[in-house]
């Protein structure tokens, strides 16, 4: 395998829609490149990029997918990704690898949901994009129509460079307005041959060139002035502007493809491999000590962790981009995030599931490692001397979750196991172990995301799980002062127990002092505060404990055990058994025996007069409140809102923001059980949304009852 210099190398994810054609492309892509000798079709389940088996059974890409080309002594990287929502994780990651994103658009669809979501991807993280329409071939299509959409989705700068001259069945014909020449294909694809514009198609042609040549012009001031004063550019001149603008994302240039039939695929790489932004066009990336790093090879080896997956036979395969200077075969680095040495013991290059193994990589390549003990995706490995770290990968917040259980209990540790795997490959799983539920919790980006996480457990790791409902992490509080006391007193044989607990419940905020005296049921009870604990609840909120015991009441030995008595019920609320928060609790009074007063008569003194003045205090249950902001398309706007309505949602504002309207809104986590799949069904498939906790609010009235008489239903059956 030779090895490629910095300057040699392009990185390239593929984006777009859901049966856009990205896997197809990128088998022609790497067949164009002689890395394969013959191409394979998603139908015969033979691409090199979707070789998993659940990318078979569906016929759609579900994990990214590295891979690699040689062209014209230039090695191009390829990242194909899935292109369902569900498994942004996979284009996120892979956009933050690549120098240059290919957007493929379906022709009979124009831009689709899908192709709005990946842009905006691109967008977030400014890389540079390339249009590809692809499927020319197809009877239905409609080129006109795709670039009409995509004008108005991505806007102005989205230029032509070559059109269709014979769209549909039968499609091999380009005009390609740089060149100025007519690409004409073999049946079999391939490689082109260049003849003069037919007569027709001059005009339109002409046309199109002078305002490519307008729009490579903007990109440059020189070319600007080259232009005005010749009134034209040399073809080297615009694809010079062409670069420059797609570098900074001024120019969306578009080109035409049938992937199925190798038609345009090779120039396109043409285009690839001589004018598409590699690593050294774009901002280094900048590391932990506020440093840049360039992609220099004589610089120290510095590489950053973007994928990592689980393979047959192999184990762990982390995936890699190399920021800085060379890594070479058993290379001894220190993973930076961890301070662990590991070693490099086996460097890969990969295409699918195939790899090579090679002897070093240079910086702005990419490669795979295998063996390491302690690193993942967001990991850094540098040569010893230098710790440095980089922006991590932002994946998206979960928006969707289930509670799942192995159907036998023999097998919950194998379940851990596996999902802990499942949750390495795609970050955007994030698995909790809820104590306070009781329930394992598996978070994610939409159903058919947790369902696919289902079927590799049942297919893969072979355990057979349920996925079930899950519940609400309620909470409880109080919403006014109550008193209670206790005497815990039992003698039987031996040494007795005996304690005496006085105390006072108020509702606890932010900021708010204790006070000297709390009138209830018209008595006055005075408090003198001599200590306070303010304790950060592990769940949220505070329980702050004051001591108001005066004259020795109660040692002060025995004031912690009552507080652990108060906690204990914290933790296991008297309405819900869910957690309690934000409660200040005085215990200002108590009785002792000489004898028999110990810790445990205390804490359970303690305990349950707690639970009595809870019960007294106007208790409360909380539900979990997130903010919801929905992106929805204008014509769907009034029933997404209506919909948030009657899931008790509180519509805080709107914004308009291209084609769609974006909706924020606050809605009780409660009733956001399945919500993609409503939206989903309410915008046939137009919208998106993010979710994010916000805060605990009080429950209504009925929906507390309902809380309350569901909990002790479940009690029941226990
Ligand atoms: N007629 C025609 N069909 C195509 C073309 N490119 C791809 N297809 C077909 O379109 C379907 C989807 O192609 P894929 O390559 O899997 O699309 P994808 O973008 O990778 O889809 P995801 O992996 O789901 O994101 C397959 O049945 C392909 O055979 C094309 O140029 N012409
Ligand atoms: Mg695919």
């Amino acid at each position: 395998m030779k090895t490629y210099q910095t300057d040699q190398i392009k990185n390239l994810c593929l984006l777009g829609n859901s049966g856009s054609g990205k896997t197809t492309l990128a088998e022609a892509m790497l067949f164009n490149g002689s890395a394969i000798e013959r191409r394979g079709t998603i139908e015969g389940k033979n691409t090199v990029s979707d070789y998993r088996p659940i990318e078979h059974e569906n016929g759609n890409s579900v994990f990214s997918t590295v891979l690699y080309t040689e062209l014209q002594n230039k090695k191009i990287n390829i990242l194909d990704v899935p292109g369902l929502d569900d498994f942004c994780g996979g284009v996120i990651s892979s956009l933050h690898a690549a120098d240059c994103a290919l957007m493929v658009i379906n022709v009979q669809n124009g831009v689709e949901v899908g192709s709005d979501i990946h842009f905006r991807h691109a967008e977030n993280v400014h890389k540079p994009l390339i249009l590809v329409v692809n499927g020319l071939d197809h009877e239905k299509t409609n080129f006109e129509k795709s670039v009409e959409m995509m004008k108005e989705r991505f806007g102005n700068d989205v230029v032509l460079i070559q059109y269709p001259a014979n769209e549909g069945v039968g499609f091999n014909s380009i005009i390609d307005i740089l060149k100025m020449k007519m690409l004409q294909y073999p049946s079999e694809g391939g490689a082109a041959k260049i003849v003069d514009i037919p007569a027709e198609h001059k005009d339109k042609a002409a046309e199109l060139h002078n305002a490519l040549i307008e729009k490579a012009a903007e990109s440059d001031e020189s070319l600007m002035e080259l232009f005005f004063s010749n009134d034209t550019l040399t073809e080297d001149e615009i694809k010079k502007g062409i670069a420059k603008g797609i570098v900074t994302r001024g120019m969306f240039p578009v080109f035409c493809i049938s992937a199925k039939n190798n038609v345009g695929v090779d120039s396109l790489l043409d285009f690839i491999v001589n004018e598409a932004p590699s690593v050294t066009d774009l901002p280094a990336p900048v590391n932990s000590k506020g440093k840049e790093v360039k992609p220099d090879p004589a610089g120290p080896a510095s590489v950053f962790i973007f994928k990592s997956s689980i393979e047959e036979h192999i184990g762990e395969i982390n995936y890699f981009k190399v920021y800085s200077g060379k890594v070479t075969e058993n290379l001894d680095v220190i993973n930076s995030n961890n301070s662990t040495r590991e070693r490099l013991s086996q460097l890969y290059i990969c295409a699918g599931k195939n790899r090579t193994r090679v002897s070093e990589l240079y910086a702005g390549d990419i490669g795979a490692l295998v063996k390491l003990k302690n690193t993942r995706t967001n990991h850094t490995l540098n040569a010893p001397g230098n710790d440095w770290k980089y922006e991590e990968i932002r994946f998206p917040e979960p928006k969707y979750r289930t509670a799942i259980k192995a159907q036998s209990e023999s097998d919950d540790e194998k379940l851990g196991e596996a999902l802990n795997k499942i949750h390495l490959e795609d970050p955007t799983i994030i698995i909790e172990y809820s104590k306070e539920l009781k329930q394992i919790i598996v978070h994610g980006q939409g159903e058919y995301h947790l369902n696919i996480m289902k079927w590799h457990l049942d297919n893969i790791y072979r355990i057979p799980a349920n996925l079930n409902t899950p519940k609400i992490p309620y909470r409880e509080t109080i919403t006014k002062a109550a008193q209670a006391d206790y005497r815990h007193k039992k003698q039987s044989g031996g040494a007795g127990q005996f304690g005496e607990v006085y105390m006072i419940i108020e509702p606890y905020e932010e900021g708010s002092r204790e006070v000297s005296m709390q009138k209830i049921a018209g008595r006055e009870i005075k408090l003198s505060v001599r200590d306070k604990e303010e304790i950060d609840l592990q769940w949220g909120g505070k329980l702050v404990y004051v001591n108001c015991i005066v004259g020795g009441s109660i040692d002060a030995r025995f004031m912690p055990a009552i507080l652990r008595g108060i906690m204990e019920k914290m933790e296991v609320g008297p309405l819900t058994g869910s957690y309690a928060r934000d409660i200040r609790v005085y215990v200002y009074d108590g009785k002792m025996h000489p004898v028999d007063s110990n810790e445990i008569s205390f804490r359970l003194a303690g305990r349950n007069a707690f639970s009595i003045a809870f019960k007294n205090a106007g208790p409360k249950i909380l539900e979990p409140i997130y903010d919801v902001e929905i992106m929805v398309p204008s014509d769907r706007m009034g029933d997404v809102i209506s919909d948030l309505q009657s899931r008790r949602g509180l519509v805080l504002g709107m914004s308009s923001e291209k084609r769609f309207e974006i909706i924020k809104a606050k809605v009780p986590l409660a009733e956001m059980n399945k919500y993609s799949t409503a939206l989903s069904s309410l915008t046939g498939g137009r919208a998106m949304y993010s979710m994010k906790f916000a805060e605990y609010s009080q429950v209504p009235g009925d929906v507390q009852d309902a809380v309350i008489k569901a909990y002790a239903e479940e009690e029941e059956e226990e």
